[in-house]
Parts: C-alpha cells; structure tokens; sequence
C-alpha cells in the first residue's frame, strides 16, 4: 500500500510571517508576563459582574502555591490553570517554526513547576489541590477540572512534538491516567463527564502521539456519556456537602449549556454555550475519523450545518448572545448584542480541521479560512498585547458604555481580561497554522489555506518540496512548484474558495480546464521536478446579502474581497454609520494602503447618506416622508482592523437603495 506523509510546512508568507513574528516577539513574552503578574496593565471584566475576579492574573503563582514553593490562596477563575496551559502549547508550536534556546528554558521551567504541581497520583489542578481537595471531581458541571486538564494534555503533546520532552509526556499521560482511573462504568467510578468539553478533543491527541488505546477508550466513553444521564449534574450537587457554587452567576444556565440537554448522538442542533459546542465537535470529528464511527460523523454534519448554514455571522462568529455566550436559535443573528467569543472562532477552526480529515470537502476549508481572516485576527490588536474576547458587526459607543445589555461589548481591545480564554487561544492558534494549511488523504494533498510556504512531503519513502508562494489575501494569485528527485505520482486538489465566482489553472503555462468536485479541482496526474501550477482567483469585490430569515440583515449588504469582510468605521466615515447606503451607482474600488494598518487593502465607494432634517430634533416619530440623500466617498477596511484607532462607530451591513 502506497503512503503519503506531509513532514514539515515552513511558513514564510508575508501576511502570516507578520503575525507570527508579532506573536513569538511581542504576544508570547507580554503574555508571560501578566500570567507572572510582572506586566503593568489594567485587567477588565469582560463584562459587568461583580463576581469576575480581575485584579491580577496569579495563574503562574497558583501553581507555585499547589506545588508547595510558596504559601497562599488561588485566586482567578477556577480554570485559570487553562491560560498558561494554552500559553506553553504556543511556545511549543512557535518552538517548532522557529528554535529559541531562552524561550525553551522558560518553557522547561514551567513543565518542571507543573510537574511538582502534580499529585503523586497524578492530579494536576491548582484550585483543588490549594482550596478544596475533598471537592475532587465533585462538581464536574462547574469544576473545569477535566477542562484544564484537557488544556495540559494538548500542551504537554504539543511541547513533547517540538522538544522531545519526556518529562512535559510524562506529565501528560500521569494525569490521563488520573483520570481514567476515577471515570467510567467500573464499580466506584464516575459516570459523567466536565460541564466544559476538552478532555474528549486532548485524550485524542495523547492517544496520536502515544499510540496508547486507553486515551482513545477513555474520550469515546466520555462523548457517548455525555448527556446519556441528564441528572448527572444535579446529582453531584444533591450529594455534595458544600453548596459553595464554584463560579458565580452559573446556576440559572440550563442542560443544553453543557450540551448534556440528550445524548450527543441525538443531537441535531448546537444548543448552548458555543464554544463548548465546537470543542465538542472537535472532538466527535475526530474520534469519528480515529474510529470510522459513522454516527458520530453524522452528529458533526448535522451540528456543522446547523451552524454554518443557520447560526453563523457573515464573519464566522459564533453565538448570539451574551447569556450563557451561547447559541439561540435559527436566523437569530443580532449585529449589536452578539456575542461571538474569539474562542468559538478558534473552536470552529479546529471543528473544521477534524471534518476535512474525514471527508474531501472545501467547506470546512472555507469556513477554516473565514474564521481566520476574520474572527481570529480581530481578536487581536496590532500590538498584538491587547484583545477582544467579543467581536460585534456593530457597535456605537455611546450604547456599550451606558446599556448593561451592552457591557460585554467592548470599544477597544482590553489588555487582558478577568476570564483569560481568548488571548493564549490565539496564541496557539497562530503559532500553527502549519497545522492547517493542507490536509493529505491517501494519494492526494488538499489545499486548505493559500499561504506562502514551503512543504516536504514523503511519497512511498520518497522526498517531495512544494514551493507555495502569493500574496494572498490581497491578491489571487497562488503559484505551487514541484521539486523531486524524480518523477512521481499524487493529486493535488486545489480549493476554490465559495467566494470565487471565478477561478483559472495553469499547468506549466497551460491552461488546465477541471471540474470542481466538493470545492475542490484535483490535479491527478504524474509530477516532474520543476512543474509549476498557478491558480488565479476572483479578487473582485462582492456584495453579500444575509438569508431573508435574518431579520437583523434584511435588505441590506455587507463587502467582501477574497476572504476578508470590510467594516466602515466612524474614524473614516462620522458618526451615524446607519444613515449609509449603497445604490445601483455606487462602485467599489480597492487600493493597498502600505501604510495603514501594517499594509492592507482599502476600499472606496461613493455612496447615499440619508439626510436628518431639522424637524427630527424635537420629534422622535413623524409621518413618513420620501428622504433626502447627500452623496459621500465611503471608506472600508478589513474587519479585523477595527478599534484600532481609539473608539468609535463601527458597521457591517449596509442598507441597499
Ligand atoms: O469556561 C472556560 C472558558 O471561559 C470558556 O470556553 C469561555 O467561553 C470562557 O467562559
Ligand atoms: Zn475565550
């Protein structure tokens, strides 16, 4: 049987090199330091609750308390643990792309304070082991324990890829093996599973790497639990002694929050807290890989369609509403109250990456590269040392500051936030994208994400190098060149993005006229050294108009050019961005402003501003009447760019004359 193996993807792209340099120089030292308490900066509460602890991080401090070197409480969330568990799993994959002898020892520094963190059974938890030991696994709905150990396992995985550390393995498998010995249906064994999935999508990747059976065992069993026994929860709390909720402002949220609402393979819609959906997903994608487990794939076609096709904004966010920051129902997709969690973007990404190893499909490709352009790099500020956990199609200033229904949107991008999820998650994200810039099925190289790179691949033993090299995504061409040794057979599928009304392929020089099967042209066909295959995309600017279920985005427009959506913002266009509208005359015309933003493509039109007469000053209704419109010269820049410049107005959806 023939294989085919990708070893190894250099980025070298100028758009991504950018952001991961940012990310290695800037994101990942500052990051250090708040988790040390050491940065000089005012943390925020995500939103308006008392109860959100914000005033440091004492993430690195908790574990030096747990391990016994110092004396004291835990304090920050319950899951604090999680923020410097996702830091290392950054270091680890920047490790990989680029070797940095002093970050490696900080790194071996933390794997040593985690090991003597570490029960000699292999329990690893700040909170419980500093505060509340007898309440081990007790309170699974609100512990987080299985979270983050979720989190150490894909870090320890991760930093064991990159360094060949034992010890960070080590650690990783003691703590699995902790908890496969307290979870199950043996006698004396917990029957349940965390109130936020991790651990499912973790021992995966612990049983990748370790090839041992038990970790894939131990994931499976807590999937097909979940939700098997919708009273588990409330047991734990009927039998628990110590009412003490372990994070406030949690009770009122319902069984569909955990996704425990049915048993998992009876889901049909994402009901919940969304990005405890996609790492769900996440999960049951791979395990249905892993174990060709054709129910479970079934689940995730049937959640990815409910929302992707149903619950999703035009900019991949997630989850419409701050309660619970969770998914409501179908088309309800509110621009202003949203709440589209950076986590739940990055969640997507990984949903997408495990369905593209089940199936051939530029979809997941598709939504890969939207949430990515869009979510994952508004997320974070150009300093790469601020970030939004919550990402808005529309916000006024003014309404933020003085609706509470509003506080969780935020104006700018805080420095660091009470509840830290966000900014390690993209950390980890953008240390690797190399993850998911191909997908390789059989004989066959998928193209996921178009990047500069360079890529080597072993055929049947043979060495194969992919040149990759555009300048995407401000423009459409993407050239790929073959080097090897000798001529070899595979196909390369070329993935059509679904915003490309247009596409050409060229083959040494010669045009090549395929099909496109599930978003994909495949080039099968046998490779020489030195074939150069060039893929020209659509770069036109595209109107896209929302589902006409979707109140909020009736009759109106939002801009799009290649995968990036623009936004207006009041910086460039005043205030009232609502009164905008676009005509049958308005022409849109793109330009690359070099120095704005660190380089990006602008775009102009000339569009309507409805005029406010004098009569609305006093009056707040009046009978309709025919508007007036003065003309203006619009400006748009990509979404992820906004809130750079201070605060201001900020607008996705346009109406349309
Ligand atoms: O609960 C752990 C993480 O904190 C979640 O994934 C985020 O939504 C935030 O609530
Ligand atoms: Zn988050």
């Amino acid at each position: 049987m023939s294989s085919m193996h990708l070893n190894h993807v250099k980025i070298t792209d100028p758009f991504w090199l950018h952001y991961m340099d940012l990310i290695r120089t800037e994101m990942i030292p500052y990051q250090w330091s708040v988790l040390n308490d050491k940065a000089d900066i005012i943390i925020e509460k995500e939103r308006d609750a008392d109860y959100i602890p914000s005033d440091k991080s004492h993430a690195i401090e908790n574990f030096k308390i747990a391990a016994g070197l110092k004396k004291g409480h835990h304090y920050g969330m319950v899951f604090q643990d999680s923020d410097v568990y996702k830091w290392l799993e950054a270091v680890a994959y920047s490790l990989q792309q680029v070797p940095d002898d002093a970050l490696q020892k900080i790194a071996d520094s933390v794997i040593d304070l985690l090991a003597q963190a570490q029960e000699t059974d292999g329990y690893l938890n700040t909170y419980f082991t500093i505060e509340d030991p007898k309440r081990r696994f007790k309170r699974l709905y609100q512990s987080h324990e299985l979270y983050c150990a979720g989190h150490y396992i894909e870090a320890g995985v991760a930093y064991y890829s990159a360094t060949k550390s034992q010890k960070a393995l080590d650690i990783a498998c003691k703590l699995a093996d902790c908890i496969r010995a307290a979870f199950g249906d043996g006698k004396g064994q917990i029957q349940g599973y965390d109130g936020h999935e991790e651990i499912e999508i973790a021992l995966l990747r612990l049983y990748e790497v370790t090839g041992n059976k038990n970790y894939l065992e131990l994931s499976k069993f807590f999937l097909y639990e979940r939700g098997k026994n919708p009273d588990f929860f409330k047991d734990q709390v009927k039998a628990d002694p110590n009412k003490k909720p372990l994070i406030e402002g949690m009770d009122q949220f319902k069984a569909s929050y955990y996704q425990v609402h049915k048993p998992v393979l009876e889901q049909d819609t994402a009901e919940g807290h969304a990005v405890r959906v996609t790492y769900l997903c996440t999960a049951m994608a791979n395990l249905a890989y892993l174990n060709q487990d054709e129910k479970m794939l079934e689940v995730c076609h049937r959640l990815w369609d409910n929302i992707v096709h149903k619950r999703m904004y035009i900019t991949g966010a997630i989850g419409s509403t701050v309660i619970g920051e969770a998914f409501t129902a179908d088309y309800d997709l509110p621009n202003d109250t949203m709440y589209g969690e950076t986590c739940a973007s990055v969640g997507m990404i990984f949903f997408a990456t495990n369905m593209l190893k089940n199936e051939r499909k530029a979809e997941y490709a598709d939504v890969m590269e939207r949430e990515l352009y869009n979510i994952a790099l508004s997320g974070m500020a150009l300093d790469g040392k601020h970030f939004f956990y919550v990402n808005p199609l529309e916000v006024v200033p003014e309404y933020s500051k003085k609706d509470p229904g509003k506080s969780h949107v935020k104006l700018t991008r805080p420095a660091w936030f009470g509840c830290a999820c966000c900014p390690t998650n993209l950390a980890r994200l953008l240390t690797s994208l190399d993850r998911y810039a191909y997908t390789i099925h059989d004989q066959s190289i998928y193209t996921n994400l178009y990047l500069t790179n360079q890529s080597n691949i072993d055929i049947d033993g043979q060495k194969i190098r992919i040149e990759q090299i555009t300048n995407y995504p401000w423009e459409g061409t993407v050239q790929f060149s073959i080097h090897t040794n000798q001529a070899v057979r595979f196909s390369f599928a070329l993935r059509i993005p679904n915003w490309s009304k247009t596409y050409s392929i060229f083959i040494n020089g010669e045009r090549h006229t395929g099909k496109i099967v599930n978003g994909y042209v495949s080039l099968d066909r046998q490779w020489n050294d030195g074939d150069t295959i060039v893929l020209e995309l659509d770069m036109k600017i595209h109107l896209w108009t929302a589902n006409p279920h979707v109140r909020s985005d009736l009759n109106k427009v939002a801009v799009q050019r290649g995968p990036i959506v623009y936004c207006a913002e009041g910086k460039d266009n005043g205030s009232d961005l609502q009164l905008i509208h676009f005509t049958e005359q308005t022409k849109f015309q793109y330009q690359f402003a070099a120095n704005q933003f660190n380089g990006v493509g602008i775009i102009t039109a000339n569009a309507e501003k409805m005029k406010i007469d004098s009569q609305w000053e006093q009056t707040l209704y009046r009978e309709a009447v025919k508007q007036e419109f003065s003309p203006i010269t619009l400006t748009l820049i990509p979404y992820y760019c906004w809130a750079n410049r201070g605060e201001n107005e900020m607008l996705i959806w346009f109406h349309k004359k």
